[in-house]
């Protein structure tokens, strides 16, 4: 039996969340079209036959020029130690200085990579050949790998290179896990994915959502959540006119917990202003306590 841990790294939107996701067959890690959409270490387990991958998913690393950001990267830092193996997942659509900068995470974690082009549905030339140049100028490159998430391939191959490179050893995870990440977290992240894909500028960056109580009876399971903003005048955006925003990421979301959980969910979604919490190290230490 083989099993270890592979730790994706990456700038912002490479599709490292994209990635996990394809290989799990189901959405554990929440996915967007804007950077910066994972901000916890996310441990996703792949289960086979003679072997568990657990995939570690990992916010983007970039130049941080908010605290929320400055947050995120630290725990992408943190989340590079103790793998036994990382993916450098870069995006052939777009290439450059953020990924030099993971690069130098890369070297310093010490530990060997396999370089993983994404994207390559949206390939350029130029862009692949700059991303394998930079793989092939470091040390402990395994071998480059050439995929596309979005359309399911080059993955098998990647997977079987991935196995190569994992130690013998026992499983880490129960068989039937699927995440480290309890039911809470997965909810108040699916929330946050459907305000991602509805709102705009600012605003997805200034929310965060809780759980704040689940009731199960054998029919249905009810959810109330609390959506944080860090302004007043962000709340009206978020409730839309007559509270039509707010209904239509409620319905969304709710679709998507009644899948994950398979019940019916009642699901009740709070607004409250958190005056800057995005920039307030009590509230960042609270909110990724189990991260740093
Ligand atoms: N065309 C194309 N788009 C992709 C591919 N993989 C991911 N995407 C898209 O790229 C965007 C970002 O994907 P994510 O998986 O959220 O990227 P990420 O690296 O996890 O981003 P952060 O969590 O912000 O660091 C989404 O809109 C995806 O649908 C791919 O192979 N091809
Ligand atoms: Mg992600």
């Amino acid at each position: 039996m083989k099993a270890g841990f592979v730790c994706l790294a990456g700038a912002p939107n490479v599709g490292k969340s994209s990635i996990v996701n394809a290989y799990l067959g189901k959405k554990i890690s929440i996915v967007s079209e804007k950077p910066q959409t994972t901000r916890n270490r996310i441990n996703a387990i792949l289960n086979l036959p003679d072997a568990q991958v657990v995939f570690v998913d990992t916010p983007g690393i970039h130049k941080p020029v908010h605290k929320l950001g400055n947050y995120l990267v630290k725990i992408a830092i943190k989340a590079l130690e103790g793998n036994d193996l990382l993916l450098f997942v870069v995006s052939a659509e777009r290439f450059g200085e953020f990924d030099r900068i993971v690069a130098e995470r890369i070297k310093a974690s010490n530990t060997p990579f396999i370089g993983v082009i994404n994207k390559m549905d949206r390939a350029s030339k130029q862009n692949v050949e700059k991303a394998e140049e930079l793989f092939k100028s470091m040390d402990r490159c395994l071998s480059i790998k050439h995929v596309s998430a979005i359309r399911n391939e080059g993955l098998d191959e990647l997977l079987k290179n991935i196995l190569d490179n994992l130690p013998e050893s026992p499983a880490f995870y129960p068989p039937d896990m699927i995440t480290d990440k309890p039911l809470r977290f997965m909810v108040a992240e699916i929330i946050r994915e459907k305000i991602f894909a509805l709102t705009h500028q600012e605003l997805p960056y200034s929310t965060a959502v809780s759980v704040d109580y689940v009731e199960e009876s054998p029919t249905l399971i009810k959810i109330w959540c609390t959506i944080l903003v860090e302004r007043n005048s962000q709340k009206p955006i978020l409730l839309g006119k007559g509270g039509k925003m707010i209904k239509k990421i409620g319905t969304l979301a709710r679709k998507d917990i009644e899948n994950l959980l398979d019940a019916h969910v009642f699901l009740s979604l709070h607004v409250k202003v958190k005056e800057k919490w995005t920039e307030n190290d009590r509230n960042l230490n609270e909110l990724f306590k189990d991260e740093l």
